[in-house]
């Protein structure tokens, strides 16, 4: 186990002395901090700082010194709004200052994704991205789509705010064998749920795989609406999409 002295950047180490609690947490988030390279952790510190003039800076050389974008992505913008969250949920900070890291994050994103996302290869299949009904967060539905769109899929993205017709409509209009579902709340989960049932009434169950994600979901919820599969990452999300197009359809 690492500890907090193997974390070079002076920023993330008060941060995490400063509004790290829970044992677990503190224990996850040195080892994270601990194996990223010190100018990943910078990376994350401008981002928690919600500096986004500094991410945008600090992304661009590092890709530009030969740095892998997943790297980027994984130690520098993933790490940082880890800590951003832990903040969050604790009253530390609110929403004007998740805003401020969120705006760092896709500042970042924006040079990440073109790299993400250039597969090079021929498309492998279409699938359907959405947050669903009444959320409002995109980050990790938009890092999935990149990841999807860099393994060759071809991605419509429906946005934040998903209603259940809006998701039908899109697998009917681009006969999409595959539906992705984000949901960040606990309140906007259900409606997951109620797309599926949606699905079932308009008789197209058959005809689409579903797999849904978010921070809050898990397999057993998952499996208890009726979902085909659930990722918890951006990886595990194109692991799961591959999955579905090779499973023959009367396992479906
Ligand atoms: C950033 C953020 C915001 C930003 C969103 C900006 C944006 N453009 O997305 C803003 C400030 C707008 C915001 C608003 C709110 N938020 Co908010 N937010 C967050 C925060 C800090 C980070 C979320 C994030 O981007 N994480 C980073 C990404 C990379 O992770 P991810 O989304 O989980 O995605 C990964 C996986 O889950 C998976 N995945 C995601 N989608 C999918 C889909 C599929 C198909 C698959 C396979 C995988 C997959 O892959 C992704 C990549 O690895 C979280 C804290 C947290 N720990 O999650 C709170 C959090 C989600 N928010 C919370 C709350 C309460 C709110 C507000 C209600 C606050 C308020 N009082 O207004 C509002 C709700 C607005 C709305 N209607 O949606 C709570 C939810 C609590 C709960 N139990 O429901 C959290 C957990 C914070 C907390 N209190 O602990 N928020």
């Amino acid at each position: 186990m690492a500890s907090i002295n193997d974390i070079a950047n002076e920023f993330i180490r008060e941060e995490i002395e400063e509004f790290l609690e829970e044992p677990d947490e503190i224990a996850r988030t040195i080892d994270i901090f601990a194996q990223a390279t010190p100018a990943m952790q910078t990376i994350s510190a401008a981002l928690i700082d919600g500096d986004h003039h500094t991410v945008d800076e600090l992304t661009e050389a590092a890709l530009e010194e030969g740095i892998e974008a997943l790297e980027i992505m994984d130690d520098g913008l993933i790490a940082g709004m880890g800590i951003v969250g832990i903040k969050f949920r604790e009253n530390f900070i609110f929403v004007p200052e998740v805003l401020a890291c969120a705006r760092a994050m896709k500042a970042g994103m924006a040079y990440i994704e073109p790299i993400l996302s250039e597969s090079g290869i021929d498309p492998i299949g279409t699938v359907i991205m959405g947050t669903v009904k009444g959320d409002l967060h995109d980050i990790g539905k938009n890092l999935c789509i990149m990841m999807l769109r860099g393994a060759g899929f071809v991605v419509h993205d429906l946005g934040v705010d998903t209603s259940e017709d809006e998701f039908i409509d899109a697998v009917e209009e681009h006969e999409a064998p595959i539906l992705g579902m984000s949901a960040l709340l606990t309140t906007t989960m259900p409606n997951m749920g109620k797309t599926i049932d949606a699905f079932i009434d308009e008789d197209l169950r058959e005809e689409v795989k579903i797999m849904v994600g978010g921070a809050p979901v898990t397999q057993t919820f998952a499996d208890d609406m009726g979902a085909d599969g659930y990722g918890k990452d951006a990886l595990a999300c194109v692991a799961l999409a591959k999955q579905f197009l090779e499973e023959p359809e009367e396992e479906w």
